[in-house]
């Protein structure tokens, strides 16, 4: 498969894709999220592979889903194409994975991250969920895993009132293992990713199937749930007004319709 929206490349044994839509911020779109599973789905084969990293750019790890993708859809379409199916795909990966993050994680980017294994932050970092700015809410795994990481409270604010926290506040809450200089966030979690690639495969694969076990008990049913939700809200004014105002670089008139 030729890549359009990421770059692919091994260094060692680590399997690195670096998100490559700049100009948008790295927004998720559709064909950019078949790309990365395609690549980290062929790195999770590969033999000569034991860990991987997603990464971005220094000013952002990804924006969140593609809103000008998205805009216009229906609830109906939203659930007959079920685009998030693909972020599910992220729990299929056996090998560790490791989200180096600078600059802007918001929306479906922090969700990405957040379904990573470890997230390594550079000190620019910024973690949120602004769905709410939008009319809709999260729907690939932020309402659910988002609260794991970093406790209900602080998770209700970041959701229901657009609270972005910085990469300090995100290592005090136990969101990011790790914060560094943002000249050095790529090479640290390199570095993390090749220390882990060295250690025994098949340790290392059951480790993190048995950490998810338990970080996994009852996400699944919560993941469905949140899902459906995001979808409907589809079928709202709101949510058409939310990113058409976007689109249009205005603040939102919203109806509660
Ligand atoms: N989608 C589409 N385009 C985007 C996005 C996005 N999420 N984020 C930024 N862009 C584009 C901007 O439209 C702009 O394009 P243009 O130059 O053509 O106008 C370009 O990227 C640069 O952005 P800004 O000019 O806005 O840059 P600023 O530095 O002024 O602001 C921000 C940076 C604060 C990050 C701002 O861009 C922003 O608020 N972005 C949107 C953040 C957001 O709301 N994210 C959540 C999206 S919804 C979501 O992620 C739901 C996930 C559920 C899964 C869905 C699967 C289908």
């Amino acid at each position: 498969m030729a890549y359009s929206s990421i770059l692919v490349e091994t260094r060692g044994r680590v399997g690195l894709v670096t998100l490559n839509r700049p100009q948008t911020l790295n927004a998720l779109n559709h064909a950019l999220m078949h790309e990365l599973m395609d690549a980290l789905n062929a790195f999770d084969k590969d033999d000569a592979v034991g860990a991987m990293v997603i990464t971005g750019n220094e000013k952002a790890f990804a924006a969140g889903a593609d809103i000008k993708e998205m805009a216009n859809e229906s609830a109906l379409d939203m659930t007959r194409n079920d685009h998030i199916a693909v972020f599910g795909r992220m729990r299929t990966i056996r090998k560790p994975v490791i989200a180096a993050v600078s600059g802007w994680a918001l929306g479906g980017g922090c969700e990405l991250a957040l379904s990573c294994d470890m997230i390594v932050a550079s000190d620019t970092a910024k973690f949120g969920l602004p769905e709410v700015t939008i009319g809709v809410i999260p729907g690939a795994g932020g309402t659910q895993r988002l609260v794991r990481a970093v406790g209900k409270s602080i998770a209700m604010e970041m959701i229901l009132n657009d609270r972005k926290i910085d990469a300090q506040e995100a290592l005090h809450y136990g969101l990011v293992s790790r914060v560094v200089l943002v000249s050095d966030y790529f090479n640290e979690a390199l570095k993390l990713a090749e220390e882990i690639a060295a250690r025994a495969p098949l340790a290392v694969r059951a480790a993190k199937r048995a950490i998810n076990h338990s970080y996994e008990s009852f996400l699944k049913d919560g993941l469905a749930e949140e899902k459906q939700i995001f979808y409907n809200l589809f079928g709202t004014e709101d949510q058409k007004e939310g990113m058409q105002a976007f689109v249009e670089k205005r603040k939102p008139n919203w109806t509660g319709k």
